[in-house]
């Protein structure tokens, strides 16, 4: 049986542990730091076996594949030791996309994403649409999909989730902007991090789509670097050649796919970073 072992024991973790187990894998769960009680209640009601206050070698070490959470660094000792014996290192976002086709929502940026992504999960909400809210906002994609599927879900997605993300897809994907954040986790190195960001494109198609800040100048320059399959849809705060959504007149206007206006005054959201999210 292949073991996969899950390496942190907070929100992402045990639910990545929930997943893996329901699939019949051979699971242990590690954590360096006293487990929260509801998370060993989790953990045990599943059967899982566990460990808190250290990561025991052999156990880790054994594994066919780990599933890290997005809080541990790569430069801890025991990721490095995977990393040298060449054991796979996924995200739980990674593992759990595996055993869905749901259509996937993916907001990532440095600055906004919670904003955006409760907004949108609002509006499918209130359409009557099946949908869960998940990832960095503070609940497992993993646990949901093991537990209390649906048919979309709604993403927010931190640089630390995408970094060991492969074949995931989005099917739609936002990028709000990228400026340094988070960059001790990434050789104080900016591009590295702005790379981290870019990996939400990764693996679109031309079936999907890819909503973006049009006046980053971060996002422009690494939009050149990228072959970008996803039908585009760039947003600006003012009209401008390239973008499909905008104010005017006191109005949202979006272009395409279908065309929509809505009065801004009408939008409880209010500031201008807010207009960046809403639109
Ligand atoms: N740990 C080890 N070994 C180590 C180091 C840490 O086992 O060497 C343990 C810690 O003791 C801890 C766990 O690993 O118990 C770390 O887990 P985690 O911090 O990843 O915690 P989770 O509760 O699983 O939360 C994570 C995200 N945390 C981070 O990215 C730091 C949550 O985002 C997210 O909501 C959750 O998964 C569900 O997807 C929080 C966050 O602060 C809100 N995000 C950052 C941000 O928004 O700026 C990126």
């Amino acid at each position: 049986m292949k073991r996969i072992v899950v390496l942190g024991a907070g929100e992402s973790g045990a639910g990545a542990a929930v997943l893996a187990k329901k699939q019949g894998f051979d699971v242990f769960v590690s954590d360096t730091s006293k487990v929260k009680d509801q998370y060993k209640k989790l953990l045990d009601d599943h059967g899982i076996a566990w460990e808190e206050g250290h990561h025991t070698e052999e156990k880790v070490l054994s594994a066919d594949e780990v599933i890290k959470s997005p809080g541990i660094p790569d430069s801890v000792p025991m990721i490095q030791r995977l990393i040298q014996q060449g054991t796979p290192i996924i995200s739980e976002i990674e593992f759990a996309g595996r055993y869905t086709h749901s259509k996937m929502v993916c907001i990532t940026g440095s600055n906004g994403k919670t904003t955006t992504t409760s907004l949108i999960y609002h509006i499918f909400k209130d359409a009557g649409y099946d949908v869960g809210l998940a990832g960095n906002i503070g609940r497992s994609l993993a646990l949901q999909v093991a537990e209390d599927p649906h048919e979309y879900y709604v993403i927010e997605l931190s640089s630390f989730q995408l970094d060991n993300m492969y074949e995931f897809r989005a099917n739609i994907a936002i990028l709000l902007n990228i400026t340094p954040d988070h960059l001790d986790r990434y050789d104080f190195k900016f591009e590295n991090y702005a790379a981290a960001k870019m990996r939400i494109i990764q693996n679109q198609t031309q079936e999907d789509s890819f909503i973006y800040w049009n006046d980053d100048p971060v996002i422009k320059k690494e939009l050149e670097k990228y072959d970008i399959k996803a039908v585009q849809y760039p947003f600006s705060e003012l009209k401008e050649t390239g973008s499909i959504g905008y104010i005017e007149e006191g109005q949202y206007v979006i272009e395409k796919p279908t065309p929509f206006n809505m009065e801004q005054e009408e939008l409880s959201l209010t500031g201008k970073h807010n207009i960046y999210n809403s639109l």
